[in-house]
């Protein structure tokens, strides 16, 4: 392929002399190509084909590189304070240093493949270009499917156009005594790194070869090093889905489709909300996007999305045709799955999948497996990876270049008590104030002891490429742009249960139901009333019309539980407390009020025994 950008050439070449790879491949994204990687990765081993659906593969990764290793994720400013508290900083040249150590020679004996990649629809006005390097077919075949890649993104690049260069390596040279193995990896926690160098900007990711440290489109690019930039620029990168949702038709609805973005934390239901299938007639919700969506504000005063991913990266347990007929649907063919089980009959198969397991399985590490093994058969965070248009409620805007106008922005997060079913912010600053002090139980997605809660703000603790107090400040500056246009804010919670531990709201398709409230709020329906933590559903304004479900339990649901946000509101000034100074004023009132409302810091409080 001849190359027409000479700074592009020149980091290939540095990086070919300091990699000392066997050969270098440049990734052109045909068809044809994707079919010889995957040929390749079969005959190493490390891709299994799976007869039941065509075009897919399985594949088993090492023990120790199953999920995203914050420990290892490194901010690497000039000043610290830049990456702030959230982060793990580290001095941008003492690591440079460190790591080209790492990656001299780590390419010995394999081929480097270089990844043009566009985030975002090509020639859109949102879109951004990369290229990544890296020396695991498996990454170069799974960003075909995450990413436009090759040729087009080449091409859109011409011979001077601005790229973010991320650097990959799985960090497990060939040669004499080292054979190659299926997964190749560093095997030891501290021999992963996952670099950015906002400044540059550029990206460093070294010894893991799974998901978002190696695919570094994702939550490298467009999360970290994007919202850097647009902070600078004035636009936003978040840890969001994009769905259209549209009412019945004939609904007293004053607006046909309106488009939503919702931000949970990794593992709490973006993919499952964003291909919804509704269980009440005549809504209809179709995916732009399950992870990440960039938005800036357009010629029309709002705010404009796209979803600068060209796949998905999912959850694989708890995916079922009960659960997520979409999903399902959307990974019959042409997927990649990671860490699930297989059938003997040629198939996969993971927890949830179906109500009973199959009665003999190869688990997610090769091994035999029984019901009743005493562990899972597939790893908790095995993930399927299939293209987006192929899910059967791909929304006709999916990769429209201006984006599509968002009218609102959820927050969530997986929590069993105090949070409510659904609660509307009571302005623009409210709500960031709900997204600054959302809270979240800790799942399989990252390493580390799941269930554990944290505060994960707007669900970007682990992406957020900045300091979090600034982060804050730059949503309130967009709320003050946007003005009259400004989305509105709801929080969510699907999670809640009850005390023998089992949830006590249905969720998946039952969440049409506080989707539809949402419309209510938007179409001006007085369904609210105004409590100390924000709008709450009044009795009975959520359509539970065939659904059994105890009155109670709704009430439950929609309720101020006191005991529970006064714990709440230490976890949140604790919070605050770790990001000062930076705290945005405006919050730290809102803080205040909240204490003043449940009486904490008050002469009444102080004087009870
Ligand atoms: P990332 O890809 O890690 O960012 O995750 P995500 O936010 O897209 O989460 P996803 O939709 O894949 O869901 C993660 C897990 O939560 C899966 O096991 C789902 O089955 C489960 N889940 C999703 N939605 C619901 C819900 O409404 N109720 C309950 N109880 N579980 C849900
Ligand atoms: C997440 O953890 O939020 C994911 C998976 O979406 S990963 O791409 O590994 O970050
Ligand atoms: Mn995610």
């Amino acid at each position: 392929m001849a190359v027409q950008h000479a700074r592009l050439q020149a980091w290939v070449d540095d990086t070919v002399a300091l990699c000392t790879p066997a050969r270098v491949h440049w990734c052109d994204g045909s068809e044809a190509e994707y079919r010889q990687l995957c040929d390749l990765l079969v005959s190493q081993g490390t891709f299994q084909a799976v007869p039941a659906r065509p075009g897919s593969f399985v594949c088993r990764t090492h023990p120790s590189d199953v999920a995203r290793i914050e420990d290892r994720t490194f901010i690497c400013t000039t000043d610290p304070d830049d990456a702030g508290p959230t982060n793990r900083w580290a001095d941008p040249v003492a690591m440079k240093a460190t790591l080209r150590q790492r990656f001299a020679g780590a390419m010995a004996g394999r081929t480097l493949y270089v990844v043009p990649f566009c985030m975002g629809p090509i020639g859109s006005p949102l879109a951004r270009l990369g290229v990544e390097i890296t020396d695991s077919p498996y990454v170069a075949v799974s960003m075909r499917i995450m990413t436009r890649m090759g040729a087009a993104a080449l091409a859109a690049l011409g011979s001077d156009g601005t790229f973010v260069p991320c650097l990959h390596s799985v960090g497990a040279p060939l040669g004499p005594g080292r054979p190659d193995v299926p997964w190749p990896c560093a095997t030891e926690l501290s021999d992963k790194f996952i670099v950015h160098f906002p400044e540059d900007p550029s990206i460093w990711s070294y010894g893991s070869g799974y998901g978002g440290n190696a695919l570094l489109g994702k939550k490298c690019f467009a999360l970290r090093i994007a919202s850097h930039l647009a902070r600078d620029e004035g636009w936003m990168a978040e840890h969001m889905l994009i769905l259209a949702l549209t009412p019945p038709a004939g609904a007293a609805s004053r607006s046909t489709t309106r488009y939503f973005a919702a931000a949970f934390p990794s593992a709490c239901g973006k993919t499952n909300l964003a291909m919804l299938r509704p269980t009440l007639p005549g809504w209809t919700v179709r995916c732009i996007g399950d992870d990440i969506a960039w938005m800036r504000q357009g010629a029309d005063g709002a705010l404009h999305a796209i979803n600068p991913e060209a796949g998905f990266f999912g959850v694989a347990p708890g995916t079922s045709e009960e659960s997520n007929p979409n999903a399902m649907a959307t990974i019959r063919r042409n997927t990649i799955f990671t860490n699930v089980a297989t059938t003997p009959d040629g198939d996969v198969w993971w927890e949830g999948m179906t109500a009973d397991p199959p009665a003999q399985l190869t688990d997610w590490q090769g091994r035999d497996w029984k019901p009743g093994a005493g562990r899972p058969a597939a790893h908790p965070n095995a993930r399927f990876t299939a293209p987006l248009d192929q899910c059967p409620v791909i929304d006709p805007r999916f990769a429209d270049p201006a984006g599509v106008p968002i009218s609102a922005i959820v927050f969530g997060g997986r929590r069993p008590r105090t949070i409510p079913l659904v609660n509307e912010a009571r302005s623009w600053a409210h709500g960031i104030f709900l997204g600054a002090t959302a809270g979240s139980e800790t799942t399989a997605a990252t390493i580390g002891t799941a269930g554990v809660l944290r505060r994960d703000p707007f669900a970007m603790l682990p992406f957020c490429g900045y300091h979090m107090g600034d982060y804050f400040a730059h949503w309130l500056e967009m709320g003050r742009r946007l003005g009259a246009q400004a989305p509105r804010i709801f929080f969510v919670n699907w999670f809640r249960k009850d005390a023998s531990g089992a949830y006590l709201w249905p969720g998946f398709g039952e969440n049409i139901r506080v989707l539809k409230w949402m419309c209510d709020r938007l179409d001006g329906r007085d369904v609210a009333e105004d409590t100390a933590v924000g709008h709450l559903p009044r009795p009975g304004s959520i359509d539970t019309s065939g659904l059994d479900i105890d009155p109670a339990v709704m009430a439950e649901l929609c309720a101020v539980d006191a005991e529970g946000w006064l714990r709440e509101i230490t976890l949140i000034a604790e919070s605050f407390s770790a990001l000062e100074p930076r705290v945005p004023k405006s919050l730290r009132s809102l803080l205040s009020e909240l204490k003043h409302s449940f009486g904490v810091g008050s002469q009444r409080r102080e004087a009870a025994p």
